[in-house]
């Protein structure tokens, strides 16, 4: 062999050994979740309101699949990104609530175990687990929940601010992790809004964006709640009764500069004299709330899909578009005024299903649909597969690889445990649990003084207005639903009594001046 063939086939391993992942194996995962999204708020997902445009992440459906049945087991922040990084139900992570919960970073994750199978791993945004990330390269989180503008962060255990609006804010601090990344490696890159949470403050460009057009509303605004229990009449959730002044932006959002705060009493300011003048009552406060509502809901998730279409970018500017997986999801659905509500933690549909778009080119077929039930468990199972590794006995969740490559188990769930545990908290949404199929829904509501079954038929009542519970011509139903609970509570290991670290914290007995007896 002559020399220069030794020199170039030494100089060939050396460029293409370090690479050798980008052409086969161990494809990068881009994850962007956000806060609080409804499905409903993409256009990809054809809400008949019609309500915005959403171009990038639209394009993530139609070079992928988009999933109409991806639903989150337990239907609130903390614990929804708890079981994303486990895989495993909120009774085996231990992260029941926003409230009392903090997430035990010690136990097996999904980023933990890509790192340790040679990922660069990396989370930018909000983390909301109280604990410090672990399994991470790279972190740099919102405290909390984050404000929209300038706000505090948290890089790495170093206490800073950012100026700005939060979304550009936590996309540029993604594209700059991936800038100086080390290429030799595989990334994760987990890059977490919080938009579009409360109280929906938009960027200061998109105030306006719809023209003063009025949305359309949803046919259950004025929802009365008969036909169902107590739970659903006590909640506090409603645009009548607890959308607040801050939520209108009749008072501007925390930490805005003079000259930000300029931009948006121009815009707010000349609308909010109006309404004033016009002090409306009931039905007519209700109307022009939800109006406001959906201009800021909306406006923030402009900034959302302008972000995930910069991530795109930069994929396809970088060469890595064709061995990336892009997900994005949010931590749950949300209500956009039906039954008169904001907020989430429901069982019901708009609360129980989240947003799920994944690309994957080369594997999953562009414009392909799945209405399989999948869910936020089955994120660490499909990243592990995706990446060659072992995906542990005790994860709960499933693999979505041969969903993704359009080939769906034949013992694929036919059924989904769900539970809800934040209750007492905010928004007075009591604890429950049920079993979803694709017609129904069995929930049993359960605190001290509530104690309830209700089944929905989602085929005859699609927007779950009337529990048909008890009645004759579903008993049938009703015992297969009871034993089908029953056999999931069994195999995910559910305990029969909440245990106490769900269970609110007794208040400390007052404390004893220093000189009583
Ligand atoms: C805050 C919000 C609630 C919201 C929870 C949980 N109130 O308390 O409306 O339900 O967060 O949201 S706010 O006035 O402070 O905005 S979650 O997404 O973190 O679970
Ligand atoms: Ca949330």
């Amino acid at each position: 062999m002559s020399r220069s063939v030794l020199t170039l086939s030494a100089l060939f391993f050396t460029v293409a050994m370090p690479l050798a992942h980008a052409a086969t194996k161990q494809p990068n995962i881009v994850f962007i979740f956000s806060d609080d999204h409804a499905f409903g708020a993409i256009s990809a997902y054809g809400d008949a309101r019609k309500l915005i445009q959403t171009p990038n992440l639209d394009r993530l459906a139609q070079e992928g699949m988009i999933f109409h049945r991806a639903m989150v087991p337990n239907s609130i922040c903390g614990p929804s990104r708890a079981c994303v990084l486990t895989g495993k139900y909120s009774h085996l992570n231990g992260f029941y609530d926003n409230n009392r919960g903090r997430f035990d970073g010690s136990q097996q994750t999904m980023p933990k175990l890509l790192h340790a199978a040679g990922y660069q791993t990396a989370v930018v945004g909000k983390w909301h687990l109280v604990s410090d990330p672990t399994g991470f390269d790279y972190w740099e989180i919102l405290p909390g929940q984050g404000i929209y503008y300038n706000p505090p962060m948290n890089r790495m255990g170093e206490k800073l601010k950012r100026d700005g609006y939060v979304t550009d804010i936590i996309t540029d601090l993604s594209l700059d992790w991936l800038k100086r990344r080390d290429k030799a490696k595989p990334f994760l890159l987990m890059c977490q809004h919080k938009a579009p949470h409360r109280e929906w403050a938009p960027n200061l460009k998109n105030l306006g964006w719809n023209g003063d057009r009025k949305f359309a509303e949803p046919e259950t605004l004025f929802d009365d709640y008969s036909g169902r229990g107590k739970a659903e009449h006590e909640q506090d959730m409603t645009l009548a009764k607890t959308f607040t002044d801050l939520d209108a932006k009749l008072h501007p959002p925390a930490g805005m500069t003079a000259a930000q705060l300029k931009i948006w009493n121009a815009y707010y300011e000349p609308r909010n004299e109006e309404f004033r003048k016009a002090n409306l009552q009931a039905k007519d406060l209700v109307h022009w709330r939800y109006q406001r509502y959906l201009h800021d809901y909306l406006g923030t998730v402009l900034s959302v899909d302008e972000s995930v279409g910069r991530v795109l970018k930069y994929l396809d500017d970088e060469g890595l578009a064709d061995n990336t997986i892009v997900v994005y999801s949010s931590d749950q659905g949300f209500y956009l005024g039906e039954h008169g509500w904001f907020d989430k933690r429901w069982i019901f549909e708009e609360s129980l299903r989240t947003p799920l778009l994944i690309r994957w080119p080369g594997k999953t077929k562009p414009g392909s649909v799945s209405k399989e039930i999948v869910s936020n468990l089955d994120f660490a199972s499909t990243f592990l597969e995706a990446a060659g590794q072992p995906i542990p006995g005790d994860i709960q969740g499933r693999s979505l690889m041969p969903i993704l490559q359009g080939h769906t188990p034949a013992d694929w769930r036919k059924s989904f445990y769900y539970h809800y545990y934040e209750h007492p908290g905010v928004h007075n949404v009591r604890r429950h649990y049920g079993v979803v199929t694709d017609r129904y829904k069995l929930v049993h509501f359960y605190t001290p003084d509530v104690d309830y079954w209700e089944l929905f038929d989602l085929q005859a009542d699609p927007q779950e207005l009337r529990s048909v519970y008890g009645q004759s011509d579903y008993s049938a139903t009703q015992t297969e639903l009871h034993a089908e609970l029953q056999r999931l509570r069994t195999e995910l290991k559910v305990p029969a009594q909440d245990p106490p670290e769900s269970l609110p914290v007794p208040k400390p007995p007052k404390a004893q001046a220093p000189n009583a007896k």
